[in-house]
């Protein structure tokens, strides 16, 4: 018994011995390391360092990611290509955003209307209503003659006579035999070329993207030349437009020459046998004779791979009867083709389209009814004017 009792404390004695050798070599060993300076820095880096830098990450990251992920996939994965609505039907479907002028118009008419019996007063009530919605003293004077005559000789006493009449005079106010085609087709083995004129912010941007999205939406191809250098921001704009829907832009230098971006365009588009090059251009107004100076050579120098075949002036609804003084201004720089009214959607003065066309002689071909990729159409007179005026009392 003593014997074994002997064997126990010698073995524990044995053990604590060599724990206390063994536990110190094991701190040693870890310590030697960080002498080997140069050796163990980039060893030792992996465990510690990494995981101090992956915290704050995780932390950050959530935000960073949440923020840059949804422009990425629009601007870097144009593989998921947006499928434009066809332009077929447009204005029809999108109708119900001239709401505002037909509060203004339709619902001022009606109260009139409905009256058994047209007075002088009331006469001169419908033609406010006319001047109200922006139709232009000129044109509105012609229109409410041109009716007051048609009831007399006619002897309309309905309501919806009246109005079914007016509904006439204001439709052939807007010249609906004038062609509003445009001319985007590609001919001689060449695209089209179309200009996009038009003061800072009417549009001008957008709506070269909606033309595009419109010529695709019907199966061409596009080409967008970003020809306003004047703010990188602007050829971003388009790119954006572009890479939406498949389309190539081509893009100069910030603040490089406009004309020899539009040329460039024009060639590349020749190259690759596009169906249609949009041109966007700036719109700085400082001074009559720098626009001049700077639309003109851009068309002439398009021109020297053949002609322009539309210049569509891009003016904004909202600034009435003052943006078409500045209107003039550019159909006297180029041969303005067609004009697009934007933003009439959310103003009550839809019937400018009756005193554009009537002041520029030039058709309006397309109406911009809001700030969507597809809310632009091509402009239908009859079914424009029933939209303003309001189909149902
Ligand atoms: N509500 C509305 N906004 C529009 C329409 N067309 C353009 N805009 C807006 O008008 C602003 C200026 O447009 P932009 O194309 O950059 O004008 P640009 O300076 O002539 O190129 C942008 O915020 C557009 O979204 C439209 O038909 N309706
Ligand atoms: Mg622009």
């Amino acid at each position: 018994m003593e014997y074994v009792v002997a064997a126990v404390i010698l073995l524990v004695v044995l053990v604590v011995g060599a724990v206390g050798l063994v536990v110190p070599k094991m701190r040693r060993r870890d310590l030697p390391p960080p002498p080997a300076k140069g050796s163990t820095t980039t060893l030792e880096r992996p465990p510690t360092v990494p995981v101090e830098e992956e915290l704050p990450p995780l932390i950050e990251r959530p935000a960073e990611v949440v923020v840059e992920e949804p422009p990425a996939p629009v601007v870097e994965e144009p593989p998921a290509l947006e499928k434009p609505e066809p332009s077929a039907g447009r204005l029809v479907r999108l109708r119900a955003r001239l709401a505002r002028s037909q509060s203004a118009l339709g619902r001022g008419l009606l109260t009139v209307l409905s009256r058994d019996h047209l007075e002088e007063e009331d006469w001169e009530e419908i033609e406010e209503s006319l001047i109200t919605a922006d139709v232009g003293i000129e044109a509105t004077q012609v229109i409410v003659e041109r009716l007051r005559e048609r009831v007399r000789i006619l002897g309309t006493r309905t309501v919806a006579g009246v109005r079914e009449q007016l509904i006439e005079e204001l439709v052939s106010a807007l010249e609906p035999g004038m062609d509003r085609s445009l001319r985007t087709a590609p001919h001689d083995g060449r695209p089209a070329v179309v200009l996009v004129v038009g003061v800072n912010g009417a549009g001008k941007t957008t709506t070269c993207g909606k033309i595009g999205r419109v010529l695709i939406g019907d199966g061409g191809s596009v080409l967008f030349g970003a020809a306003d250098t004047f703010r990188a921001a602007a050829a971003d704009q388009i790119q954006t437009w572009g890479e939406r829907v498949g389309a190539e832009t081509v893009r100069g230098p910030e603040g490089g020459d406009p004309a020899s971006v539009a040329f460039d365009a024009v060639k590349r588009g020749i190259d690759t046998g596009v169906d249609t090059v949009l041109i966007d251009t700036a719109g700085r107004l400082q001074n009559k004779v720098g626009l001049m100076d700077e639309l003109g050579k851009v068309k002439r120098v398009v021109e020297k791979h053949g002609p322009v075949d539309e210049t569509l002036l891009v003016l904004d609804a909202t600034t009435g009867q003052n943006g078409l003084e500045q209107a003039r201004v550019f159909t006297e720089v180029v041969d303005v083709t067609g004009v697009v009214l934007t933003k009439l959607d959310g103003t009550a003065k839809g019937g400018i389209v009756i005193a554009v066309q009537r002041k520029l002689g030039i058709p309006v071909k397309l109406v911009g009814l809001g700030e969507g990729p597809d809310d632009l159409a091509p402009f239908e007179p009859a079914a424009f004017v029933e939209a303003l005026v309001g189909s149902d009392a």
